[in-house]
Formats: C-alpha cells, sequence, structure tokens
C-alpha cells in the first residue's frame, strides 16, 4: 500500500521535494557497483541540475519501487547511443550488420513479437468513462476497463524490486517537435536500453526535453519494465510475457507498462500516449489524436494538398505515406506514417502535426517495387527486429525477393523454409530524417493543413475502391463501421474481418459513443471542414487475386481525391456515397483492372453488411451511440434495399 501511494500521491508535499532533490542528487551521481561505463553511475550533473521538481519526485518514487542498481538520465547524446549500443551487444540483445551503415538487428523472445491487446486497460474511476452502456459489466471489443483497485493491485505484484541489480533510465521525450504548441511531453522510465535506444529514434529526446519541462512542467509518467525473465534460454531478451501488462490512467497523465520490450507495448510515447491518452486529452481541449498517417501530394499544375488517411495496423499506411505515384507529373512527401495530431486553427483550417520523429514500419512486404522510398531510407541508423539475416550480415523478409542461401530466421536458426523467415509483424525502427521524401514541412510548429481525410481497411469482399462521404456526418458514420482483415500487428489469430472503427479499436482512451459525439461536433462555423473518403486497396476477385495492383497506383485514387476536394464534378451518387463517374478514375496505362467488378455494390452482401453494423452498434455501444449514427444507418438500408 506504502508503494501504491508513493506512485501515485496527486499532490506532492514541499518537504516531499527538498528530501526528494536532495536524494535524486545522490542517487542519481552515485553507482554502487564498482565497474563504470558510460551509462552507469550518472555522471550527467547538468541533467539532473535541469530536473524539475516533478521530473525529480516520478524519478525518486520509481526508483524506490523498482530499486534499481543505478539510475540513469538520458540526455540524448550521441556518446549515450554508443554506449548503450555497446551494452546491447555486450547483453546479446543487439548485433551489428556489417553490410549496413550503423544498423542493428534485435531478436526477440518468440512470446514477444506483438502489441498484447488482452491485456491493455484503461482505468478510470467509473467503467462508463472506458467502456460504453452496452458493455458495461462485460467484456468489451473497444476498451478494456480496469478499475482503481486492480490497476494498483497490478502494479503492486509486478514492480516492486523489479529492477533490482539493473539501470534504470530515464528518458524525457516530446511528442512532437520541441516546444510547438501542439506537442507534448513525457518522461519513460524503463529497465530496457533497446527502449531507450528505440525511443531516441522515434521520439525527440533529452536535455532540450529537460529543458521545455522548465517552462511547463506538466508531463506524462510513463513507468515500464520488461520484468524478470522466466522463460530459460532468453537471456538477451528480458520479458515477462505471462505477467504482461499495460495500464493506462488518464485523469493522472500516468501509463505504467510491465513484461514486454516490444513495439507499442514497451515504446509508450506511441500508442499509449500519442493516441490513448491523445485521444483523451484531445477530447478535453477540442482537438483530434487518430491512428492516421499524414501525406502532401502535389498535382501535375503544382498544387499541393495535404491528406491524413486511418488504416488499422498492417494495412498500408507507410505504404502510401511514402508512396512513389505512378502517374506522372505527381509527387507524394511524407509527414507522418503512423499517428496524427490534428487541431483546427484560428482561420478553420485543419492541421496536423506528426507526432514522431520516426518510422516503426513493418517489414514484410516491403520492397523496391511496393515501397521504394522505405528502401531508401532503412538502411541506415536502423534498428531491426525480428527479420531474418542474411550470410553477409544484411537482412531479409518475405515480400524482398528471392530467400538468399543460408539465412538465418528470426529465430536465429538456421531457415529450414517451412516458416516465415521473418515474423510476419517484424519491423525496422528508422529515423524521419533518412526518408527521402520527408516533407520539407514535416516539423512546422503549426502543423499541414487538411484537406480530406481517407479512412480505409482490408475488405476482400464487397467493398469498392473509394467513396466519398456525401458529408462530414456520412463520413464519421463510414468510421464507425470500419471492418478490417485482422493482421500481425496485434496477437490476434487467422484473417477473420473484424470491425475496427477508425483503426482506433485498440487505441481509444475513453468511451467510443463519446469518440463519435467528438468527432460530430467538429463542424462549427467557420471551420473548412476536410471532404472523407473510404477506399479499399485489397478487394478480391473470385480466385483470391488483388482485383488493384495497389502501391504507386493508388495515386490513381488520390488524383480523383484532389479532385473532388478543388469540387471537380466526377463523382456519381450510389448507395454507399460516391464514387468516381465513368472514365472519371485515369486509369491510363494501367492494363487490364475489372473496374466493373472494383466498383461493384452488391446488395445481397450490403445488407448483410448493414445488419452487421447494427449488430456492432447495438452490443458493443448502445445508448451511448449518438443518434446521428442509427439515422445514417437507416439511409443505407433505405439507399441499398432500393438499389
Ligand atoms: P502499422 O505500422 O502497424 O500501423 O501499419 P501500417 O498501416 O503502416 O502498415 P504498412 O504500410 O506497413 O502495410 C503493411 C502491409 O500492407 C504490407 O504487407 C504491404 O505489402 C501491404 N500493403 C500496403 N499497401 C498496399 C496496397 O496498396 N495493396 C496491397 N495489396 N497491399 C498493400
Ligand atoms: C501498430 O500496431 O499499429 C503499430 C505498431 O504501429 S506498434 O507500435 O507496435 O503498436
Ligand atoms: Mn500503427
Amino acid at each position: 500500500m506504502k508503494i501504491f501511494k508513493m506512485l501515485h500521491f496527486k499532490t506532492v508535499p514541499e518537504d516531499y521535494i527538498r528530501k526528494t532533490a536532495e536524494f535524486a542528487q545522490v542517487a542519481l551521481n552515485c553507482s554502487r557497483a564498482a565497474h563504470q561505463t558510460a551509462l552507469r553511475g550518472n555522471k550527467l550533473s547538468p541533467q539532473i541540475a535541469a530536473l524539475t521538481p516533478k521530473v525529480r519526485a516520478f524519478i525518486e518514487r520509481s526508483a524506490a519501487l523498482c530499486e534499481p542498481e543505478h539510475v540513469h538520465v538520458c540526455d540524448g547524446s550521441e556518446a549515450e547511443a554508443s554506449a548503450l549500443l555497446q551494452l546491447m551487444q555486450n547483453q546479446g540483445t543487439l548485433k551489428p550488420l556489417p553490410k549496413y551503415d550503423n544498423c542493428w538487428l534485435a531478436r526477440t523472445d518468440p512470446a514477444d513479437v506483438a502489441r498484447v491487446e488482452s491485456r491493455t486497460f484503461i482505468c478510470s474511476e467509473r467503467e462508463r468513462d472506458v467502456v460504453p452502456a452496452a458493455r458495461a459489466g462485460q467484456k468489451s471489443a473497444l476498451g478494456n476497463y480496469i478499475a482503481p483497485n486492480d490497476y494498483d493491485k497490478a502494479v503492486t505484484e509486478r514492480f516492486p524490486g523489479c529492477m533490482r541489480g539493473r539501470t534504470m533510465y530515464v528518458i524525457p521525450f516530446s511528442m512532437g517537435p520541441v516546444g510547438s504548441p501542439l506537442s507534448k511531453i513525457g518522461v519513460e522510465i524503463t529497465d530496457s536500453p533497446y527502449v531507450v535506444y528505440s525511443m531516441r529514434v522515434m521520439t525527440r529526446i533529452g536535455a532540450s526535453v529537460l529543458e521545455a519541462l522548465r517552462k511547463d512542467e506538466h508531463f506524462v509518467r510513463c513507468l515500464h519494465s520488461v520484468g524478470r525473465s522466466q522463460t530459460p534460454g532468453t537471456a538477451g531478451w528480458p520479458c515477462d510475457p505471462a505477467r504482461t501488462i499495460i495500464l493506462h490512467r488518464p485523469a493522472d497523465s500516468e501509463i505504467v507498462s510491465y513484461g514486454s520490450g516490444y513495439g507499442g507495448n514497451s515504446l509508450l510515447g506511441k500508442k499509449c500516449f500519442a493516441l490513448r491518452l491523445g485521444s483523451v486529452l484531445a477530447r478535453r481541449e477540442g482537438w483530434l489524436a487518430e491512428h492516421m498517417l499524414i501525406v502532401g501530394i502535389t498535382d501535375p499544375r503544382g498544387r499541393k494538398r495535404y491528406i491524413a488517411a486511418a488504416f488499422p495496423s498492417a494495412c498500408g499506411k507507410t505504404n502510401l505515406a511514402m508512396m512513389t505515384p505512378s502517374l506522372p507529373g505527381y509527387k507524394v512527401e511524407c509527414v507522418g506514417d503512423d499517428i496524427a495530431w490534428m487541431k483546427f486553427d484560428g482561420d478553420g483550417v485543419l492541421r496536423a502535426i506528426n507526432p514522431e520523429n520516426g518510422f516503426f514500419g513493418v517489414a514484410p512486404g516491403t520492397s523496391s517495387s511496393t515501397n521504394p522510398i522505405a528502401m531508401a531510407s532503412v538502411f541506415k541508423n536502423t534498428v531491426f527486429t525480428n527479420v531474418a539475416e542474411t550470410k553477409d550480415g544484411g537482412v531479409w523478409w518475405e515480400g524482398m525477393g528471392t530467400a538468399p542461401e543460408g539465412l538465418t530466421d528470426w529465430k536465429g536458426k538456421q531457415w529450414d523454409r517451412k516458416a516465415p523467415a521473418a515474423h510476419p509483424n517484424s519491423r525496422f525502427c528508422t529515423p524521419a530524417e533518412n526518408c527521402p521524401i520527408i516533407d520539407s514541412e514535416w516539423e512546422s510548429a503549426a502543423g499541414v493543413p487538411i484537406s480530406a481525410i481517407l479512412l480505409g481497411g482490408r475488405r476482400p469482399e464487397g467493398v469498392p475502391l473509394v467513396v466519398e462521404a456525401r458529408d462530414w456526418a456520412h463520413g464519421v458514420f463510414m468510421g464507425a463501421s470500419m471492418r478490417s482483415e485482422a493482421t500481425a500487428a496485434a496477437e490476434h489469430a487467422g484473417k477473420v474481418v473484424m470491425h475496427d472503427p477508425f483503426a482506433m479499436r485498440p487505441f481509444f482512451g475513453y468511451n467510443f459513443g463519446e469518440y463519435l459525439r467528438h468527432w460530430l461536433s467538429m463542424p462549427q462555423a467557420g471551420r473548412q471542414m476536410p471532404k472523407i473518403f473510404h477506399v479499399n486497396w485489397f478487394r478480391k476477385d473470385s480466385e483470391g487475386k488483388f482485383l488493384w495492383p495497389g502501391f504507386g497506383e493508388n495515386s490513381r485514387v488520390l488524383d480523383w481525391v484532389l479532385r473532388r476536394c478543388e469540387e471537380e464534378d466526377c463523382h456519381v451518387e450510389t448507395p454507399l456515397g460516391y464514387i468516381p463517374k465513368e472514365n472519371a478514375l485515369n486509369t491510363k496505362d494501367l492494363g487490364n483492372i475489372n473496374m466493373k467488378e472494383l466498383f461493384s455494390i452488391p446488395k445481397e452482401f450490403w445488407l448483410q453488411e448493414a445488419d452487421a453494423i447494427g449488430k456492432y452498434f447495438k452490443e458493443e455501444v448502445g445508448e451511448d451511440l449518438p443518434n446521428e449514427m442509427w439515422d445514417q444507418l437507416m439511409t443505407l438500408k433505405k439507399n441499398v434495399q432500393n438499389s
């Protein structure tokens, strides 16, 4: 109980801060072990001097709870990066990839390879804050609720002494350019050097962030431990899969994660902060925190527009964000590939920033034909996790071309060709600055203006290539009724089509009904509302082949989207919304595409789809669903019935 109090008290007593400050000075400067490296025995007194009382208090409370041997406050320097790399090589977490420039390979424990949605929880006083009415007291697909008592219990069952004998790293980080009015600060405490190194890539970390905290003391407290490895033979990748838990307490700006060192489970700035806590903040402060890429597109006449797009995990955000357009005269530039924070400015323009600083991208399927820009980005300063290794110290994954002889698979064994050589959720972690088409405005403090929002998923059947929403509320309905085939990014089995509203199902920080109400409240006097579209690159023919070539050819769809943003009359009405007029989608030089099937709207399918959406709304949301959504569903049903 004492430990819980230390972690959670909200107002820090004055004398505690003073004592903590003294203690922190001592704790941070001393190393109990004799052997010293640059990372041990923190010699960074300027860092300590820069700590605000709140940061010191957080460090002190966490140190008291986790009992690390050493505390290291990260300054973000190159010397620190080198020391981390050396340490991880010694520990067996990373190995160099001599074929490339400063690239590294990590192999995780095979039980720690993806986000663990079933053990990811949101805590609030009232369950209804998190879970829609229809699921009160039951398991919900739209948010796992944990009560405050159970949250505290989960922490006290796992954290006491969990860092004994090891170093506790303190990572001050900024989501968004340091100092931008749209940015937010966090401090992640972790015992994983891999997490520290990855956070250096994915966020802005170190001294400049501590400096910013001196102006505004508020930050999100992120506590992470890989736990104590309970699996024999996994020395290089400590984790505790049986007891993994990822906890969020939005009201206290707190995230606590235990047991996993992988991706969104442990890089707490990403899904935990930027989306789950971010969505709560966004609602409170009147903006949007979304699972969306952001790109700039310049048309052949030189007109440039930015769009944002929400696709579920492993459904093509990185690909679209870095697309090489096949249409002549088009240019695509990347602002972000996973998360968008968007806010209307004083002129009524929706402006977006990418809160991240790097790409944590899906490796399999990435090749010089599908994503040449990613291929041009990832072979320097990159950490690859769970990909296959070539004999000459390079990487390989499914989709990269013919497999070379003598591959080592992601488990570190000689590849026997019986299972994938790279894990389907293997990833590259690459600085955004490596991207040759990074947009000149990508770090703009004001954000980039958004003209259109795309929504989409993997729909093998029935769903046309592109449909424009009739208006904003219809677009919100499209988002609410999104479905997609499950992918390897989380622990789901098989290719089942799941509901994934706004591609946010695993990332809502609060009641989904309220989330929809928030979206519906966006149109206000003087605001220029972006157009909303639903796209589907993944429709298949009766033989299971993709009907649409995708990737760079998706520029043809973007071309139509941009023309619609210019209000060109190139659309026709259908029961689902607007689709391109006959011949309005540019298919020049595309070869034989079955456009009829690609845009067909099978009546029977859509009657069933409408029923499935209705069932989902009723069973998962119930009375929290805004009435506008029922009205939209009725319109859809009526339109399909009359078609
Ligand atoms: P997260 O990082 O998990 O949020 O995912 P993401 O949305 O960024 O996914 P990503 O762009 O990495 O897509 C991963 C998979 O989608 C790869 O297997 C790609 O080959 C496939 N993919 C992307 N775009 C297309 C497309 O236009 N057509 C087809 N058929 N596949 C695509
Ligand atoms: C996703 O799963 O949507 C990702 C990867 O972007 S992770 O950061 O692991 O959540
Ligand atoms: Mn994602």
